[in-house]
C-alpha cells in the first residue's frame, strides 16, 4: 500500500552537505519520516534521523528493498565521488556518480518513489567556454571524471523527466563551505581546509594557485537552495537537467584576505598540485538567473559574511 506521509531517503547523509540537509529535513518533517543511509555506521551525535540504513548504494537489491520497507517518498541522492578523488578511481567514480541514479529513476518511473534530488556540479562545464558569468545553457565541454559522470547524470535525469515524467531535480553546486561536517575529496575544499589550518596553524599551504577564481556557496545557502527547489511548483521548473548556482566567487588570495580581517597574523602559501588543472577547466563565476526567476533562488551569505561565520564557529568546535 502507498504511504500517505512523506517519507525521505538521504544517501551520503553522513557526508558533508547529507550531515546537515538530514537534520534540517528531521525539523520539517520530522525524525520518524526520515531515513539515513551510508556506508559507515550510524553516529548519533552526526544525524538526527529516525533510522538509519548502513548500505552500499550500488546495491540495487538492498536499496529496493529499503525503499519498499519505508515506503519512501522522496529521495534526496548524495552519494558521489567528487572531482580530485575521481581522478584517482575513474571506474568507480562512473559505477557509483551513475548506476544509482538510473536506478533511483527506474524506481521512480516504476511509481515506486515520487521525487528525486540529485546533485550536480560546476565540475559539467570544461573547457572552451568564457570564465565568467558562464550561463545555464552553454555547451558542456567537462575534462574531468568527475564533470563527465556530471554531465551525463544531468542528461538521463532530463531523459527520465521528458520520456517518463519523472519527477527528478538538480542543482549544479558550486564549492561548499561548512563547518560541521569536513568536505572530501574536491578541488573547491582548499576552501574549506584554510579555516581549519587557520583556527589550528594561523597559515595555509594551498593546493590552488592564489588567483584562481571559483564559485562557492555557504552550506546554509546550499541547503536553502536544495529545499526550495524541491519545494517549487513542478510547472515552474525550465530546466530538466540541472540548474546553475553561483553563489560567490573569490579566489584563494582574496579568501586569505578576507581571513586576515578577523585574524590580522594568518599567512598563506600555494603549492598546486594536480587540482590545479582541474580548477583551471572550471568557471570561475556563474550566471544563475534562470534558477532565481523559476524558483527565486537567494543566497543570505557572502565572503565576509560567511568568513566570519566560518571562523567563529571553528574557534569553539577547534577549542
Ligand atoms: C569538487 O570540488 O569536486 C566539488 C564540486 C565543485 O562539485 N566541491
Amino acid at each position: 500500500m502507498e504511504s500517505q506521509t512523506e517519507k525521505i531517503l538521504i544517501t551520503g547523509a553522513l557526508g558533508q552537505i547529507g550531515t546537515e540537509l538530514t537534520n534540517r529535513l528531521v525539523e520539517i518533517y520530522g525524525a520518524e519520516n526520515v531515513v539515513a543511509s551510508g556506508l559507515d555506521r550510524w553516529d548519533k551525535n552526526l544525524t538526527s534521523a529516525g533510522f538509519y540504513e548502513r548500505m552500499d548504494v550500488t546495491n540495487t537489491q538492498l536499496v529496493r528493498q529499503v525503499i519498499k520497507d519505508y515506503q519512501i517518498t522522496t529521495v534526496y541522492h548524495l552519494a558521489s565521488l567528487l572531482s580530485g578523488t575521481s581522478e584517482k578511481q575513474p571506474l568507480f567514480a562512473w559505477k557509483l556518480n551513475i548506476e544509482p541514479l538510473l536506478q533511483f529513476c527506474e524506481m521512480a518511473k516504476e511509481g515506486l518513489i515520487k521525487k528525486i534530488f540529485w546533485p550536480s556540479s560546476i565540475a559539467v562545464f570544461g573547457t572552451g567556454i568564457p570564465k565568467e558569468n558562464v550561463g545555464q545553457e552553454v555547451v558542456l565541454n567537462p575534462t574531468t571524471v568527475y564533470g563527465i559522470s556530471k554531465m551525463a547524470g544531468e542528461k538521463w535525469c532530463e531523459y527520465y523527466n521528458t520520456k517518463f515524467g519523472v519527477d527528478v531535480r538538480s542543482i549544479r553546486y558550486p564549492g561548499l563551505i561548512s563547518w560541521k561536517t569536513p568536505a572530501g575529496g574536491g578541488t573547491t575544499d582548499y576552501a574549506v581546509e584554510i579555516f581549519y589550518e587557520a583556527v589550528e596553524q594561523g597559515k595555509y599551504t594551498s593546493f590552488i594557485s592564489e588567483n584562481t577564481g571559483m564559485p562557492m556557496l555557504y552550506m546554509s545557502d546550499a541547503i536553502k537552495a536544495t529545499l526550495d527547489l524541491m519545494a517549487a511548483p513542478k510547472e515552474n521548473l525550465s530546466v530538466h537537467t540541472a540548474y546553475n548556482l553561483g553563489g560567490m566567487s573569490f579566489t584563494p588570495k582574496e579568501l586569505a584576505e578576507e581571513i586576515k580581517k578577523e585574524m590580522p597574523d594568518f599567512t598563506i602559501d600555494y603549492k598546486p598540485d594536480f587540482r590545479q588543472e582541474i580548477a583551471d577547466s572550471w568557471p570561475a563565476s556563474i550566471d544563475d538567473s534562470v534558477a532565481k526567476k523559476d524558483w527565486g533562488l537567494s543566497y543570505d551569505y557572502g565572503i565576509t559574511e560567511m568568513t566570519k561565520d566560518m571562523l567563529d564557529n571553528l574557534k569553539v568546535k577547534l577549542a
